[in-house]
């Protein structure tokens, strides 16, 4: 996977280039992060790359010209999607960064000040994003934020090959609780069933508690079946403390 950025500060982009996970897979080449500098694209004489809004208004807005050639200064792969960083865009969720991860190159473009001219996104951009509903300085951050998620979808960049299934949203519940270390710290203890070396229970026990914590935290993402599931336990449970009193 190829991310190609175009933005005005690509230094920040050192943020993800450099750790750990995502810097083993830049060296396996296993991803790929280059940038270009928009501002370097400018014809301008000051190297301007924005102007004040037609219509008035505060902020400037990004022009057309130097992000148009910082976009035609490469070639784009065949199977590649040009992605514009914004508020307005649709919400990145787990099932949007699978898809992204099928692209063989995505170009994340950086928008700063009020955003870009509008005639840009309708020429170049194929799709819009957002990672949510507040508001950053910039893109950057957000262009991070797809290429932390996506990279981890790419085949051979996670050494223990099970962990991005197992997680959050993956199998579309909340991730069950971890323990390690001591069995014993400060008089809390890890629950016992995990020591039990009963992969069986240990698993059952998983799954429950991750259908548990996504009905308090998230009933929202939880299906009819797995509704079904946890009214049936509680109702079983009654029952037996219900025996237990007769
Ligand atoms: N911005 N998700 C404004 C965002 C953002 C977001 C990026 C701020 C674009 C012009 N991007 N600039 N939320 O807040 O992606």
């Amino acid at each position: 996977m190829k991310f190609r950025i175009l933005t005005l500060f690509p230094e920040m982009f050192d943020a993800v280039t450099g750790t750990s996970i995502l810097g083993r897979a830049l060296s396996n080449q296993h991803i790929e992060v280059s940038c270009d500098d928009i501002r370097s694209f400018s014809k301008d004489k000051h190297h301007k790359v924005d102007d004040a809004p037609f219509g008035g208004g505060a902020g400037m807005v990004m022009k057309v010209e130097p992000l148009r050639d910082a976009l035609n200064s490469k070639p784009k792969m065949p199977n590649s999607s040009v992605i514009y960083l914004t508020p307005k865009g649709q919400t990145l969720t787990h099932e949007k960064v699978v898809s992204l991860a099928k692209y063989d190159e995505l170009i994340l473009v950086c928008g700063h000040y009020e955003g870009v001219d509008q005639r840009f996104i309708d020429r170049y951009v194929d799709e819009e994003i957002s990672i949510g509903d507040y508001v950053l300085t910039g893109g950057e951050l957000a262009a991070m934020v797809i290429i932390d998620s996506v990279s981890r979808m790419v085949n051979g960049v996670l050494n223990n090959e099970g962990s991005a299934e197992e997680e959050s949203f993956s199998n579309g519940l909340l991730e069950y609780p971890h323990y390690t270390r001591p069995q014993s710290v400060d008089g809390d203890e890890v629950p016992s069933v995990l020591l039990s070396g009963n992969h069986a229970e240990i698993e059952k026990w998983r799954y429950r508690e991750s259908v548990k914590l996504t009905a308090e935290r998230r009933p929202e993402l939880l299906t009819d079946a797995q509704k079904q599931a946890l009214k049936d336990n509680f109702i079983k449970k009654k029952k037996r403390v219900e025996k237990r009193r007769l």
